[in-house]
């Protein structure tokens, strides 16, 4: 089988290097310049933020002509936008959260802004919505009911669906970070919801490994759940060091082992998404290699699809059968290690 795979990524994908304890250390570079890296490094989508495309606080003509030069922008490089995602954690009226802010009128900022994500989705087209919930939790749980926070992220969801009848919801779920604890923890979490949405058929997820991990799972098998229920819609590949804060480091270099069995799931179910590398440069990057994250990650995942398409599935049955783990682990590892 000689499937291809569709590779995006966003423009904060290429950053500064500022962190918090430390200012930028790369120049900032414009949306259009990062935007003309993307073929040259292999790339074929953009994941786009609502305010990547336009300032949020534009009003709808600026706006519409502002998405319509973006849309030129993509074109021109031969890029398709994969999705729009509302920038819900930077905005003074987002402190407390979006959709579960305990402020009435900061919840109604928020649905306004993700609304208005889905007029540009829809102007720049594609119909996926990404909801990274970054601010919907808590510091001390006794601040927001946390019943009613689950009330509210499904109102939001189907304030979404039932905006526009064509658009659908991928929740990115996070467990921590920038909240103690956030509302909606897993995938597994999201999917239950999608199950009590409006229009069931157009809420699914996007999985990314180290949100995964900093949850104690494991990617290929959050993946693996979420193909099954067929609502894999895209992907955050990157890696994880423990449980820390999210380190976005490149696809594999942490655990090639999980790396590896995140591809395996992925071409054994077929999936069809986008391969999303939401990877980051270490600080200590020079400008002129500030993109090798990028290009790296994918070739990471191109050498694991031919590792886990080399693999020999009838011995794989026959260990599976023997119940011999040990030798499975072995020629596993030994595949990983170029046999
Ligand atoms: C945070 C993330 C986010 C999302 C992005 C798109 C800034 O851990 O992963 O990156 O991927 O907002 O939804
Ligand atoms: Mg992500």
């Amino acid at each position: 089988m000689s499937r291809t795979y569709r590779f995006t990524f966003g423009p904060w994908n290429i950053s500064t290097g500022a962190d918090p304890f430390g200012p930028p250390v790369r120049p900032d570079l414009a949306t259009a310049v990062k935007l003309r890296e993307y073929k040259k490094l292999g790339f074929d989508g953009v994941q786009l933020h609502d305010d990547d495309v336009v300032p949020a606080d534009w009003g709808a003509e600026q706006t519409r002509k502002g998405v319509a030069e973006f849309k030129k922008l993509l074109d021109d490089e031969g890029l398709f936008p994969e999705f729009i995602a509302p920038r819900l954690w930077e905005h003074p009226q987002t402190v407390d959260g979006g959709y579960t802010a305990n402020s009435e009128s900061d919840r109604r900022y928020a649905l306004d802004r993700s609304k208005r994500a889905v007029d540009i989705a829809n102007m720049i087209g594609t119909r996926d919505i990404v909801l990274w919930l970054a601010r919907e939790g808590t510091y001390i749980r006794e601040a927001k009911d946390p019943i009613l926070a689950s009330q509210r992220i499904l109102d939001a969801v189907n304030t979404l669906l039932d905006h526009d009848k064509n658009i659908r919801i991928l929740g990115e779920m996070k467990p921590n970070e920038p909240m103690d604890q956030a509302y909606l923890p897993t995938p597994g979490h999201f999917l239950a919801m999608c199950y009590k949405a409006g229009d069931p058929k157009r809420c699914g997820v996007l999985i990314e490994s180290a949100h995964s991990i900093l949850a104690g799972l494991d990617p290929s098998d959050d993946m693996a759940y979420t193909l099954w229920h067929e609502k894999l819609w895209s992907v955050h590949l990157n890696d994880q060091n423990g449980l820390k804060y999210d380190q976005d480091k490149s696809f594999g270099s942490v655990d090639l082992r999980r790396a590896f069995n995140t591809v395996w799931v992925l071409e054994r179910a077929n999936y069809d998404g986008c391969v999303g590398l939401d990877v980051k440069a270490m600080r200590t990057t020079k400008p002129e290699n500030q993109t090798k994250h990028l290009k790296n990650s994918r070739a990471i995942f191109l050498r694991l699809v031919e590792v886990a398409r080399s693999v020999d599935a009838a011995l794989i049955d026959r260990l599976r059968a023997e119940r011999d783990y040990e030798a499975l682990e072995l020629y596993v590892l030994e595949k990983l290690m170029g046999k």
